[in-house]
């Protein structure tokens, strides 16, 4: 449900924001057809993410971790930005101090045309060395299984990042920044399960931000958001950027 008022306040403090701070879940690229993680569609082979995505996985059977990986390739492949993305890309050039924390690894925000962006979880189109640490693009579909480095042999890995694993300094240094810095943060399609980004929302809230949350479900975050707009994504964010 969708107050008229919600929205009407939530457009005038985007208006007004000098910095805003996006951050976005698997539920912005459910309308462009990619499966959620948590949601009816999340399962593959009956395997969890949970299960798939951790080093121990890979450790164990890289051919099947990489099997999971090529079939999420080839389903991302066929999927383009729904409005929810490009209408974030025009709040990017409407607003003069933005940024974008993404736990998607597809892809979709960059092709959107979102540049001021952190991939916090990687990307499923990078590939790094488990050896010497070379990351590179690769768009292969599929990838040969098991993928070896053209430098030192060494076996290549998602450059992805498993639960158990750290987020890049620099990511988690672009991310608390922006959200220590916003005026305004929107919360957009994550469960707000998975740490450290669950924990973002109460970040800007501790720094003055006002906060809104859009999502079909309420999360542990609705608690502390300002406003909570229920609803897809696709047919919410737009609304966003029409004239007050
Ligand atoms: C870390 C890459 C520490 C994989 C991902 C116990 C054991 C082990 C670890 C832990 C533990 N307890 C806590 C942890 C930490 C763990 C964690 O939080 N686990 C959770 C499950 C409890 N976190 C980590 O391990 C992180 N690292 O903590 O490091 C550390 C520190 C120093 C040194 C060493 C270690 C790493 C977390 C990153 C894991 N990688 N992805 C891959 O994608 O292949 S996480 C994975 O979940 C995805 O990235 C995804 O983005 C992310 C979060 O899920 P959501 O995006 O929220 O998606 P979900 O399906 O859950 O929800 C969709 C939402 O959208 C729903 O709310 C739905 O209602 C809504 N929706 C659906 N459709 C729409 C919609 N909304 C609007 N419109 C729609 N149309
Ligand atoms: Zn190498």
């Amino acid at each position: 449900m969708v107050h008229r008022s919600d929205l009407g306040l939530l457009k005038e403090k985007l208006v007004a924001a000098e910095a805003i701070t996006v951050l976005t879940g698997a539920g912005i690229s459910a309308d462009s057809g990619v499966p959620t993680f948590r949601g009816a569609d999340g399962l593959w082979r009956n395997f969890r993410a949970e299960d798939l995505a951790t080093p121990e996985a890979f450790e164990q059977d890289p051919r099947l971790v990489w099997e999971w990986y090529n079939w999420r390739r080839e389903l991302i492949a066929t999927k383009q930005p729904n409005d929810a993305h490009k209408a974030i890309v025009e709040l990017e050039r409407r607003c003069p101090n933005f940024w974008l924390i993404t736990q998607n690894v597809d892809g979709l925000h960059r092709d959107a045309g979102s540049r001021n962006i952190s991939e916090i979880h990687g990307n499923i189109w990078t590939v790094r060395c488990t050896q010497c640490g070379v990351t590179e693009e690769n768009r292969d579909l599929p990838i040969a299984i098991l993928p070896t480095c053209r430098r030192c042999r060494g076996l290549l890995r998602p450059h992805i990042v498993w639960f158990g694993e750290s987020l890049e300094a620099k990511d988690l240094q672009s991310s608390y920044a922006a959200l220590q810095s916003s005026e305004v943060c929107l919360i957009i399609g994550t469960s707000g399960l998975v740490y450290p980004a669950a924990g973002f929302a109460s970040v800007a809230k501790e720094a003055g931000a006002f906060i809104a949350e859009i999502n079909l479900d309420t999360t542990p975050q609705s608690a502390l958001v300002d406003i909570s707009l229920q609803g897809r994504a696709k047919d919410l964010v737009p609304l966003l950027l029409e004239p007050l």
